[in-house]
């Protein structure tokens, strides 16, 4: 069966591209919600709503885990569905939190994510449960994500924003970043560039792809690929597949067809 991954649009993609190399035997049913993007400036009600209806239609397509790729909706509705699904479901600020918590050497941590993720404190309240004397400076940086879906990732301007941004967080002597929203990780060498070698940062997408590696191997689940003779990979959004398939095609290592 196939592993589900969703998330509010196309930045998700960044996730499912890690479990694709990572775990190159599982099958990816991927759900992008771009009718409905973005969801990191929508309430907590509504992104636990949206979640609900998406999983269930995982469900539907038979998938034995699922994956909450969006931080958004990791931030406001993991909780929430975990306790309503018997599905095992991951979400990604988990495994982004934990790794952070074992490099930072000053325990200070800065996250960066949409508002809603920020506000939610959710990042600040998993480290603190792991290392109470992680100190966690949360940044929002709302314009990241339509830069990215511009194709912006090394344009001057993407620079700029990015250093106007950052300015706090490089005062505020963190030595671990974060990159707690889907379209981040894009951004990993401008953002790298600004905050200097001295700040680690943390992929949630990679990390995220390890951990369902170990859930699938404890829970027995994992694909061995043999026999897989269609294409692996099946993609479905709300809206503006032409898009979603352009991106898609941008960041993927193969061409996503219909
Ligand atoms: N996928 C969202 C996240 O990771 O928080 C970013 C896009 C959005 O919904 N604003």
């Amino acid at each position: 069966a196939p592993v589900g991954v969703f998330d509010s649009g196309i930045g998700g993609l960044t996730v499912a591209r890690e479990i694709m190399r990572n775990l190159p035997s599982e099958k990816i049913v991927y759900f992008g919600d771009t009718a409905r993007v973005p969801y990191g400036s929508k309430s907590k009600e509504t992104v636990i709503r949206y979640s609900r209806q998406i999983i269930r239609f995982l469900e539907e397509q038979q998938v034995k885990a699922i994956v909450v790729a969006c931080n958004t909706a990791s931030a406001f509705a993991l909780d929430a569905v975990r306790e309503e699904f018997d599905i095992p479901i991951l979400g990604v600020i988990e495994a982004g939190a934990k790794v952070a918590a074992q490099v930072t050497r000053n325990k200070r941590v800065g996250v960066i994510a949409t508002e809603g993720t920020i506000e939610s404190g959710t990042h600040a309240k998993v480290l603190k449960q792991i290392d109470p004397e992680i100190t966690v400076i949360g940044k929002p940086c709302p314009l990241f994500v339509p830069l990215v879906e511009e194709g912006w990732t090394h344009d001057p301007v993407t620079v700029e924003v990015a250093s106007r941004y950052l300015k706090e967080l490089q005062e505020k002597d963190i030595d671990t970043l974060i990159l707690g929203c889907t379209h981040y990780p894009l951004l990993r060498s401008t953002i790298g560039q600004i905050m200097g070698e001295g700040v680690q940062l943390v992929n949630p997408a990679y990390e995220t792809a390890l951990e369902l590696g170990k859930l699938l191997k404890e829970q027995n689940m994992q694909s061995t690929g043999q026999g897989q003779s269609d294409f692996p990979y099946r993609f479905y959004v709300s809206d503006l597949a032409e898009k979603f398939k352009g991106f898609a095609n941008s960041i993927l290592p193969f061409d996503v067809e219909k």
